[in-house]
Order: structure tokens, then C-alpha cells, then sequence
């Protein structure tokens, strides 16, 4: 294991499999070296995934099984041309995302922490909070409409907001407006939510021409990976006001980020826990136990990416 799981997994796998815990150990190549033959599976987490010289160090790697949705830390390339299977734990937490992609947005738009400062410190007796920006009704542009983004958008559809977005092509099954140049959802947008894959494709696709073309008034929130907005052009977009504010639950350099976000007076931020309910993180478990189950059973896995 790469990291760790709760405990109602840990009790699960120490049971039925001799787990090598590597986020315990200070020297991981002494760790791996001695069990480097042992090894048939690796169980990791989304942020965490398993690089191809990881997997090149374990000759008897059969399997590695995700806990998350986003494989874009797994070298899926280097896994397919050596046999290994891999697994992510799609859907099962679809809706806990969706529901953060919207709180988000209510929490920065709304300003629901410095709301809450307010009336804890006492500012309140001294006069009226100011005014804040409504969200209902407005334009959202969607950066990604998968699994993620059809949830947001079900939700925003809901607040009456008008609901447009930009993927690699049209999806004929909903009813949203497709925009396919991302600067251009940017500009017709008053609020864009990223819900993109992570990986090279991606990459610091939320650019400053975007954060430019989103405005003074736009909000920005993203609930993909860091990987997908360059920081740069974002923390210069934040501290000129040259957008509204940003609502953040991913970062390029998790969990050191960059500490000129926190001392932005508009943002919110989160510690990647978009998926992090009990429930949620339950199910996300028991899917990843499943599929290494299905594997050593030689049952077809229930969610495999490779
Ligand atoms: C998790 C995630 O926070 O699903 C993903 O891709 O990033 C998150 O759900 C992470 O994988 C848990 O370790």
C-alpha cells in the first residue's frame, strides 16, 4: 500500500493479504527490495497513484487497484504494455464531488466563511456584513462534462443557473450548450467549475487567457486535480482581483501548497476531500477490496481502467 486506508479497510486487508505499508517506512527501496518478489498488487490512493519505476522495482506486480476515481498518477501506459490490470472506484463518489463542485461555489460567492468569521468575531454588532454575490440564475460554464461535471451540472440546472461546457466533444445525451474553445466558456461565463480528468492532456489547461476571458466577476472553482490550472496565473489572477475568487479542493504541490493561497482573502480551500464522507469513502473502499477480490479469484473486476 501506498498510503493509507481507514480502518474498517486496514482490518479487511491485513486479513486476507500480508500488507507492506510504504508510507510507514523511511527507506521504501530497502522496503520494496525485500519483498519486490512477494509482491502481486498494489493498493493505492488517487493523489498518491504508482509510477512506472515503482511497478518496474515489482516483477510479480499483477494488479494495482485504485482508491479514486482519477488514475492520472498511475502510469497507465507503462501498466498496459507489462499486463498489470488497474482499478479506480468510478460513480461511487460522483455525487460527494458534485455536492463540493456547488459548495464551493455557494462558499465563495456567498463568502460563507468570512460570514461565519463575522458573527464569531463580533463584527456584526458593528454594523451589516457586506453585500455578497448571488448565485442562482447566473451562467456556469463546466470544464469537463463526465461522470463529475453531468452531476454539477444537474444540480446548477436546479439554481436555475444556465448551464454550458466544454469537453473534447458534444454529448448528445444532455441537454447542456457545448462550447468547444474553453476560452470562449470562459468569456460567456460568470462561474466555471473544473471537473476535468488530471494527466498531460489537461495540463494547465485553466490558463491566464481563460482566468483573463472568466473577468473581474468571475469565480473560478476546481475540484479536478492541480494539475489542470497553472497556479501561476492563478495566484496573479487572485491577487489583482483580475477574477472574482476561487473555491480550490486540489493543488499542484498537495499537501505543501503554495502559501500565497492562504493568504487570499478570496478563496476557499479544501484539503482534496471532495470525496471524503463516510459514505462515500466507504464505498470507495469496499470497490477497491471488490476488485482485488475479483482478481485473486480470477472473477472479471468490477471497474477496470486497464
Ligand atoms: C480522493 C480523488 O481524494 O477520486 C479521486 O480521483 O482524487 C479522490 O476521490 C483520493 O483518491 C483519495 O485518496
Amino acid at each position: 500500500m501506498t498510503g493509507p486506508y481507514p480502518d474498517w479497510d486496514m482490518g479487511d486487508l491485513e486479513a486476507k493479504y500480508r500488507v507492506h505499508k510504504l508510507w510507514r517506512t523511511e527507506d521504501k527501496d530497502a522496503l520494496i527490495a525485500s519483498h519486490s518478489e512477494a509482491i502481486r498488487a498494489i493498493a493505492t490512493r488517487g493523489e498518491l497513484g504508482a509510477s512506472a519505476a515503482l511497478m518496474a522495482k515489482l516483477p510479480k506486480l499483477e494488479i494495482v487497484s485504485c482508491y479514486g476515481v482519477g488514475t492520472d498518477a498511475i502510469d497507465l501506459a507503462y501498466a498496459r504494455k507489462n499486463g498489470i490490470r488497474v482499478t479506480n472506484t468510478p460513480d461511487v463518489l460522483t455525487e460527494d464531488v458534485a455536492d463540493i463542485g456547488i459548495g464551493l461555489l455557494l462558499a465563495v460567492a456567498r463568502k460563507i466563511p468570512q460570514a461565519d468569521s463575522y458573527v464569531r468575531d463580533g463584527s456584526w454588532r458593528e454594523g451589516n456584513m457586506p453585500l455578497v454575490t448571488r448565485v442562482c440564475g447566473k451562467r456556469l460554464g463546466i470544464v469537463g462534462l463526465g461522470r463529475v461535471g453531468a452531476a454539477i451540472a444537474k444540480r446548477a440546472a436546479a439554481f436555475d443557473c444556465t448551464i454550458a461546457y466544454f469537453d473534447l466533444r458534444k454529448r448528445d445525451d444532455l441537454p447542456y450548450t457545448f462550447v468547444g474553445d474553453l476560452v470562449e466558456l470562459a468569456r460567456q461565463s460568470e462561474f466555471l467549475i473544473v471537473t476535468l480528468a488530471g494527466g498531460e492532456g489537461t495540463k494547465n489547461i485553466i490558463d491566464a487567457a481563460v482566468l483573463a476571458a472568466l473577468g473581474m466577476d468571475g469565480i473560478i472553482i476546481n475540484i479536478s486535480r492541480g494539475s489542470t490550472v497553472d497556479e501561476t496565473a492563478l495566484l496573479a489572477a487572485l491577487e489583482t482581483g483580475s477574477i472574482k475568487g476561487a473555491g480550490l479542493d486540489v493543488f499542484w504541490n498537495e499537501p505543501t501548497i503554495d502559501e500565497r493561497f492562504l493568504r487570499l482573502s478570496n478563496v476557499v480551500l479544501q484539503p482534496h476531500h471532495a470525496s471524503g464522507t463516510v459514505e462515500t469513502r466507504k464505498a470507495m473502499g469496499q470497490l477497491v477490496r471488490d476488485n482485488l477480490a475479483a482478481h485473486f479469484s480470477g472473477q472479471a473486476l468490477l471497474t477496470s481502467v486497464v
